[in-house]
């Protein structure tokens, strides 16, 4: 869904993210470091693999937009930056059990 992330872009270009800050999530047990977590239209949040195994971050906006960060191999580090404000649910497709919610605002 390539249109939807194009207006995100827009409306961020748009509403001018004052408060834009890095924060990070780190991933060991299979288990996201935060279970909830506030962040700012703008803010860039990064996952830390702390495992032994490898993860693939999918983040599901409110819009119903999935965004795959891709496969993330132990070590590794992904970010994903929050565009429009909503909640957002992140998962791993790899493993299921492994989920947070973000609100941006
Ligand atoms: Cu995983």
């Amino acid at each position: 869904m390539k249109l939807p992330r194009l207006l995100a872009l827009a409306a961020v270009a748009y509403a001018v993210p004052a408060m834009a800050a890095d924060l990070s999530v780190s991933q060991s047990n299979q288990t996201f470091s935060t279970a909830v977590m506030t962040v700012h239209v703008g803010d860039k949040l990064a996952f830390h693999n702390a495992d032994t195994v490898t993860h693939n971050i999918t983040v599901k906006g409110a819009d119903g937009d999935a965004d795959d960060l891709g496969l993330q191999k132990p070590g590794g580090v992904v970010s994903y930056k929050f565009e429009t404000k909503g909640a957002y649910r992140v998962v791993c497709s790899i493993h299921p059990r492994m989920k947070m919610m973000v609100t941006a605002e």
